[in-house]
């Protein structure tokens, strides 16, 4: 059968004795360089000692067949990303008021952003090349969507009720849309709001956790997988924000105590946690866009005994993004943030389901932690312990529907005890801020399977792959979750420049460290 896929493929090659191309794979040799720090006499003096450790790479160049299952696919997000990839894979072109507008993929940072290759040899000007064209990527033309939802319009209905793309371009994507029907899916009313209820026509039965939900998802999974001739597939929780679970002892503290309380359909199990077990236990990556605790103690530990790729939480759009590149800038210039009032208003149906304290709750902890790595990193400003006043505010205000407004007010201390004020207003077109996020997620995960390591002195060991808790896809995430016991990175510009380095490392390429001695020492 003819392969009509537009995968991507790296766009160069590396001529060095540490890389090597075969047939299926891209192998490198990459030294890590590190500062590994003593503490000398009361611990306020240091002794910094270079380190290297020699890792190989092995990166598996068969672009897959692959599919992305949404949860939560008929919501805003989901109609969204679904008619934005039929949009781009038929090169549509539609009119709006303000003149013809092509399908495109910005704010995606794989399909929109490039990464700088190098220096030219006779120029000497920066050679940038796209992000997807370092590693051999899967096009997101090529991903099959489908998924699930408690509501059973079909995904064309869904997308008006979305009320987020042009008349113009809808009526291009209708007819595919309107064959795309969501699954039923599992819905346990005391974890999303109760002004929700009304759209829940297209469930499961059971109202609680239980081993019957599991085994209905894998089968799901499977079922999609097969009908497609996938090789992989990708799910993605983008469906309603979720009540914080409680953690309790027996419960949800371990991979065994999970799973029995699945099966004895213990109440503080969520529905995300009932699709992060079942994926994990399908080998599906599972990736968490929204805030709650989907993956407790025992769901982290169920994906690492499966060696399962898990990654979330809280897709980071629009208001948090900034914030983690503002104080990102503004501690690192010396000024020292002393508080953050953000305040925002939205009218699509996560406002509304947001309107309810709990699932409020949620959105107001990953909201409000992203700014602890950059706090706690300079000690010249703050104390131990010392932490600007941060405030999150959400408020329903249907009129503005999707268009969120937010307003954020950032107050600092400059010289001399005087002080600047920064306030921005900021229109988040939220869900077309988050659907290049899901795609973003989608590839990057996907790629992350196909990426093997293994350390250098020992020679005869076998490869393996990351850990099962993907942090690489930090820069798309507001609460970033991270192994067990490893430290969260919130500032933005460091995210990115992980994932980018991860992936120069994987064609043994070194990390761009923006020296430019080049343009410097001559
Ligand atoms: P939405 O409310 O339009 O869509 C959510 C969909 O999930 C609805 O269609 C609903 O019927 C469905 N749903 C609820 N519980 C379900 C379950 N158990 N199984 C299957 N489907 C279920 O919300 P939207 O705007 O698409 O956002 C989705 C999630 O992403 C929310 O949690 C939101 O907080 C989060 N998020 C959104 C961002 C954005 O910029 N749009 C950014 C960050 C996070
Ligand atoms: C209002 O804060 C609703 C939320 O769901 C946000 O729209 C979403 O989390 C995006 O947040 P941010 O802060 O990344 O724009």
């Amino acid at each position: 059968e003819k392969d009509n896929r537009s995968i991507h493929q790296a766009l160069f090659t590396v001529e060095s004795p540490n890389v090597e191309y075969t047939d299926t794979s891209i192998l490198s040799r990459y030294t890590y360089r590190t500062t590994s720090i003593k503490k000398v006499g009361d611990g306020s003096n240091y002794i910094a000692v270079p380190h290297e450790t020699v890792y190989n790479f092995k990166v598996s160049c068969g672009t897959p067949k692959v599919g992305v299952m949404l949860v939560g696919w008929g919501g805003n997000n989901g109609t969204t990303v679904t008619a934005g990839l039929i949009a781009n894979r038929d090169g549509l072109t539609w009119e709006t008021r303000e003149g013809p507008r092509k399908a495109n993929y910005y704010g995606s940072v794989v399909m929109a952003s490039t990464i700088k290759l190098g220096t030219d040899v006779e120029t000497h000007a920066d050679v940038n090349i796209p992000f997807h064209r370092v590693l051999p990527m899967v096009h997101p033309n090529d991903l099959v969507v489908g998924g699930w939802d408690i509501s059973s319009l079909d995904m064309a209905r869904a997308m008006d009720r979305a009320a987020v793309l042009e008349p113009t371009l809808k009526a291009m994507v209708r007819k595919e849309m309107t064959g795309m029907k969501p699954l039923p899916s599992i819905y346990y009313p005391d974890f999303i709001a109760a002004n929700q209820e009304d759209r829940a026509d297209n469930v499961l039965n059971g109202t609680h956790a239980c081993m019957a939900h599991v085994e209905q998802i894998r089968k799901d999974i499977r079922d999609f997988k097969a009908h497609n001739g996938l090789d992989k597939v990708i799910v993605l929780w983008t469906a309603n924000t979720e009540r914080y679970a409680e953690m309790v002892t027996g419960i949800n503290d371990t991979a065994d105590n999970l799973l029995r309380a699945i099966e004895e359909g213990h109440p503080e199990i969520s529905p995300s946690t009932v699709f992060a077990v079942s994926c994990i236990l399908e080998g599906a990556p599972f990736i968490n866009g929204s805030p709650q605790n989907t993956f407790v103690p025992g769901a982290i530990e169920l994906a690492e005994r499966h060696g399962a790729f898990i990654g979330g939480d809280d897709f980071k759009s629009g208001q948090t993004k900034m914030k983690s590149a503002l104080v990102d800038f503004l501690i690192s210039a010396g000024i020292k943030l002393t508080s953050i009032a953000s305040y925002n208003h939205l009218g699509n149906n996560d406002g509304k389901n947001l309107s309810s304290q709990a699932q409020f709750r949620s959105k107001e902890i990953s909201k409000s932690n992203v700014v602890d790595d950059m706090v706690e990193a300079n000690n010249m400003l703050y104390e131990k312990g010392e932490h600007p006043d941060h405030t999150v505010v959400i408020k329903y205000m249907p009129a503005v529907g999707d268009n969120k407004r937010a307003l954020d007010e950032y107050y600092a201390e400059i010289f001399m005890g005087g002080h600047q004020t920064i306030s921005i207003f900021n229109v988040c077109e939220d869900s077309l801020l988050a659907s290049p996020l899901i795609i973003d997620l989608v590839l990057i995960a996907e790629m992350m399977t196909r990426i093997q390591w293994k350390r250098d002195d020992e020679s005869d060991n076998e490869y393996k792959s990351f850990h099962s808790v993907l942090s690489v896809l930090s820069y798309m995430l507001k609460a970033p979750l991270t192994p067990p016991g490893t430290p969260v990175v919130n500032a933005l510009a460091k995210q990115r420049a992980a994932l980018t380095n991860i992936f120069r490392a994987c064609v043994g390429l070194e990390p761009e460290s923006d020296m430019t001695l080049e343009h410097k020492l001559f």
